[in-house]
């Protein structure tokens, strides 16, 4: 197990992770990144501390938060669209504390040296950091030298211009050995953030990747850092999930999970121990995102009994073609239509994904995607505009197709989406879907 403990009455530095959240969305309280390094630092004897921060709170509250924990180390974990609040805080914190200021996560990850750049933080992590991180930490309780630990990029501390660059190191082969997350963390926490108590969503992953790599999501990106996606595609065993779930049943009884894999292992030996344990529990009430093309009558059938209430599915676009070819989504219609009826049938509830304002769509690209929608008629639609993600393919078409409108490098407030240039869609079509699909705030929405 990663992180054994260490003889007691040696300095240990403090962490204070920083959550960079949206108040009005309880789901983006909760990180299963920080959950798990904290839970590394905890069990090798670290203490961590958690400040959420939505982006309308004074800056001075990290600051703040910082002081009061003692924080040798301030680690914040950056998705791409909280690159402006995070940018914020970490100059807070520099000019505030003497605290090493870590970046880690997908942002840090595909955009190093804009990260860099674009902040004074002192070091960032690219790819998984739970190794990285424990070496920081007990390289600082020992005094000794920083600069070389693997998937760390360091900042030269005399401010120079040299960035020294680790190379990354192998991957977690068996993520067994990665304990559970510590959600405990985000409850102490709770109480100062305006986030109703239980509001935020038990996330508990299978496994880490995905075997696919569609060209919107930056799960290929993840796996260009490691050798391909097959690499980096790994599975928790069954016994280990099933006994997460356990305590977390025991603890939180009758609360939904999450599983927030990207695509739920529905096959093989895996699943028959999942689900047989899952039942031993009594079945607590789960939901899964799953690809169209593993869904079978029987797999969903096992589902239910296992506890299953809901299957999310990425349908992403309703023409066919532009799915494969600009998505890089080889699901055809049927597939899709089987897949949802089979998860109906069985009495389980249906989510849908889908996005639109994507690169080169047309009004009547966008039309299908209504109609394939209101068709498939799932539970529950989410439709995002599409907001090119660093990481991903769409995000370098966009870039060599100057589709990506110039960001504003003084722009301190979350660009939650960054609508890209259309050379082809109408504005008055966007805002008719975004009516459709009820994205909040952009029924007037037009593109840049
Ligand atoms: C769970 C999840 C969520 C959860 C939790 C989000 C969160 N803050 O972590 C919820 C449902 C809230 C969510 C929401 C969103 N998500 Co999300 N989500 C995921 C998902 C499926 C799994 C992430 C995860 O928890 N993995 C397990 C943990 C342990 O691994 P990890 O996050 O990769 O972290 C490791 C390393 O990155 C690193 N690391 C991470 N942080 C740090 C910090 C430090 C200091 C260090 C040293 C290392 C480090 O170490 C970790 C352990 O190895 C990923 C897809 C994926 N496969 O990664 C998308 C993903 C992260 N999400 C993404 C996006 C875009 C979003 C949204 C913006 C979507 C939207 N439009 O609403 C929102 C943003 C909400 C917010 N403000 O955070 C993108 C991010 C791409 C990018 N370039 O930033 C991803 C990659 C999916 C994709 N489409 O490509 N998401
Ligand atoms: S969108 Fe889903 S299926 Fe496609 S690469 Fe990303 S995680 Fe895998």
């Amino acid at each position: 197990m990663l992180g054994r403990k260490r003889s007691p009455g040696r300095k240990s530095p403090a962490t204070l992770f920083v959550q960079l959240f949206d108040r009005n969305d309880a789901f983006s309280y909760y990180s299963p990144a920080i959950a798990t390094l904290a839970a590394v630092l905890g069990r090798a004897g670290f203490p961590s501390r958690l400040h959420a921060a939505d982006a309308a709170d004074p800056d001075r509250l990290v600051v703040e938060a910082a002081r009061a924990a003692r924080a040798a180390v301030v680690a914040f974990s950056i998705l791409s669209p909280s690159w402006p609040h995070a940018r914020r805080l970490i100059r807070a914190v520099k000019e505030g504390t003497r605290a090493l200021v870590l970046a880690g996560g997908p942002h840090p990850t595909f955009c190093p040296e804009a990260v860099l750049a674009e902040s004074p933080v002192d070091a960032i992590c690219l790819g998984e950091g739970e190794q990285a991180m424990l070496e920081l930490v007990r390289r600082l309780a020992a005094g000794r030298k920083l600069t070389s630990v693997r998937n760390l990029w360091f900042r030269d501390p005399a401010g120079g211009p040299r960035v020294v660059r680790n190379p990354v190191r192998p991957l977690v082969a068996d993520l067994d050995r990665i304990p559970d997350q510590d959600r405990e963390l985000f409850r102490r926490a709770e109480r100062r953030t305006g986030v109703p108590r239980d509001d935020w969503r038990m996330i508990v992953q299978a496994g880490r990747g995905c075997l696919f790599d569609c060209a919107f999501c930056a799960n290929a990106g993840m796996g260009a850092l490691y050798g391909g996606c097959r690499a980096f595609h790994r599975v928790r065993s069954a016994g280990r999930v099933v006994a997460e779930i356990a305590e977390l049943v025991r603890r939180h009884p009758g609360r939904e999970i999450f599983f927030s894999d990207e695509v739920f292992p529905l096959a093989g030996g895996w699943f028959s121990e999942f689900s047989d344990g899952m039942r031993r529990l009594g079945a607590p009430p789960f939901s899964v995102l799953a690809r169209c093309e593993v869904i079978t009558p029987e797999r969903v059938r096992r589902l239910r009994e296992a506890g299953c209430i809901r299957v999310a599915m990425g349908v992403e676009h309703g023409n066919e073609r532009y799915r494969r070819e600009m998505l890089g989504k080889r699901l055809s219609d049927a597939v899709i239509r089987r897949a949802f009826a089979a998860v109906k049938a069985a009495g389980l509830l249906t989510q849908a994904f889908c996005m639109v304002g994507l690169p080169f769509e047309t009004d009547a690209l966008v039309d299908e995607t209504m109609r394939f929608m209101r068709d498939l008629a799932p539970d529950a639609v989410t439709c995002q505009v599409f907001n090119p993600l660093p990481g991903s393919r769409l995000h370098e078409l966009c870039r060599e197709r100057d589709l990506l409108p110039p960001l504003d490098p003084d722009q301190d407030r979350p660009p939650m989406l960054r609508l890209i240039r259309h050379v082809s869609l109408s504005a008055r079509k966007l805002a008719e879907a975004c009516r459709f699909f009820r994205i909040p705030g952009l029924e007037n929405a037009g593109p840049a």
